[in-house]
C-alpha cells in the first residue's frame, strides 16, 4: 500500500500529477534562459490543456508577462503564474469559511454523482470534530439507495440522519430534520439533495421548495448552500454549473475529486466564470479527504505539482 501523502496545515493533500501543468511546466521552461515567443504560446496551450479555460488562460499568460517584465527569465515565470492564480482565487474569497454563530443549515446542492452525500458526510466529520453538535437530512428521496448511503454514514461518524421513505417530499424531510434538530439542541443541520429529477427546470423547483421549507422554519437560514463540482466538470460542464449556481442561490462552490484529475485547473475558471469563494476541496473518498481550499497551495500544486 502507498503512503498516503501528509496532509500540512493549509496543504491539500495532493500528490503531484504525472503529465499535469506543473510537468509541462518543467519542460517549456527548461529550453533556454529567457522566454520567447513560443514559451508563452506553450503556456497557453498547457494552461488550456489544464482545464483553466481558454479566455482564463490568455489572461493569465498575459498578466503573468505584465507581471514580471520584459527581461524576465523562465524561472520568473512560474512564481508569477503562481502568484496570478493565487490572486484570482483570493479575490473571489476562496478558502474562507465561516460556519457562523449557531444554529446554521448547510444545503448541499449539485448534479448526480459529483460528491455530493460524500461531501455531507465530510463536512459532518470536520464540523463535530470541531465540537459542533451535527445532524444530517437526507432529502435526496429520488433515489432509495442515496438515503442509505447517507445512514451509513451516519452510523461510522455517530451523527444522527433524519430520513423518510423514498420517494417522499424532500421538504418535508427538511422540515422534520429542523424540527428535530431543535429539539435535541443540535446546532448544524447539512441537508443532502437530489442532483437528478426529470429535467433542470423540476430540479430547481425543488431545490427551492427544500430552500423555503427551511426559510419559514428557521428565518435567515439556510446560511450556506454549497454547490459541489467535480473536479473533471470540464469547460462544458462549467457552463451548466454557472446556471445552476444562479438559480440555486448558491454561496460557495465544494471542488471533489480533485485527488482524481492530471487537469486541476478548473478551480480558476470556476472562479473566473462562477465568481464564486471555493471553500473546501474533496481529495479522497474517506471522510477525513476534506481541504479547506487554500488558493497558494492550489496554485503551489498546480504550477509546481
Ligand atoms: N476520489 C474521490 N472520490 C470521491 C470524492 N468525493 C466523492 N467521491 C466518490 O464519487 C462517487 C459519488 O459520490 P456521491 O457523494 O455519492 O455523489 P452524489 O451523487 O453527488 O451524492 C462515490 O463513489 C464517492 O466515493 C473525492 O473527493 N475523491
Ligand atoms: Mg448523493
Amino acid at each position: 500500500m502507498m503512503a498516503r501523502p501528509r496532509r500540512e496545515p493549509g496543504g491539500l493533500g495532493l500528490r503531484p500529477t504525472p503529465g499535469g501543468l506543473g510537468s509541462r511546466l518543467r519542460g517549456i521552461l527548461g529550453i533556454g534562459p529567457t522566454p520567447s515567443e513560443a514559451t508563452w504560446e506553450e503556456l497557453e496551450e498547457a494552461l488550456v490543456a489544464a482545464d483553466v479555460g481558454a479566455t482564463t488562460a490568455l489572461e493569465l499568460v498575459d498578466a503573468t508577462r505584465a507581471r514580471i517584465g520584459a527581461d524576465a527569465s523562465m524561472a520568473e515565470i512560474r512564481s508569477g503564474l503562481t502568484e496570478e492564480i493565487r490572486e484570482r482565487l483570493d479575490r473571489v474569497g476562496s478558502g474562507r469559511f465561516a460556519l457562523g454563530p449557531p444554529p446554521a443549515v448547510i444545503l448541499v446542492v449539485g448534479v448526480n454523482g459529483t460528491g455530493k452525500t460524500t461531501i455531507v458526510a465530510k463536512l459532518a466529520a470536520r464540523l463535530s470534530g470541531e465540537g459542533h453538535g451535527v445532524l444530517l437530512a437526507a432529502a435526496d428521496t429520488f433515489r432509495a439507495a442515496a438515503t442509505e448511503q447517507l445512514r451509513l454514514w451516519g452510523e461510522q461518524l455517530k451523527v444522527p440522519v433524519v430520513a423518510q421513505r423514498p420517494g417522499a417530499d424532500p421538504g418535508a424531510v427538511a422540515f422534520d430534520a429542523l424540527a428535530a434538530a431543535e429539539s435535541r439542541g443540535i446546532e448544524v443541520v447539512i441537508v443532502d439533495t437530489a442532483g437528478r429529477l426529470q429535467n433542470k427546470t423540476q430540479l430547481m423547483a425543488e431545490l427551492g421548495k427544500i430552500r423555503r421549507v427551511i426559510e419559514r422554519r428557521m428565518p435567515g437560514q439556510p446560511r450556506h448552500v454549497l454547490l459541489v463540482l467535480d473536479a473533471v466538470i470540464g469547460q462544458n460542464g462549467l457552463a451548466q454549473a454557472e446556471a445552476f449556481a444562479h438559480d440555486a442561490g448558491v454561496t460557495g462552490v465544494v471542488l471533489a475529486k480533485l485527488d482524481g484529475t492530471a487537469k486541476g485547473g478548473v478551480a480558476v475558471a470556476i472562479a473566473d466564470r462562477l465568481k464564486l469563494p471555493i471553500v473546501f476541496a474533496g481529495v479522497g473518498e474517506e471522510a477525513r479527504d476534506l481541504a479547506p481550499f487554500d488558493p497558494a497551495a492550489y496554485a503551489e500544486w498546480l504550477v509546481s505539482g
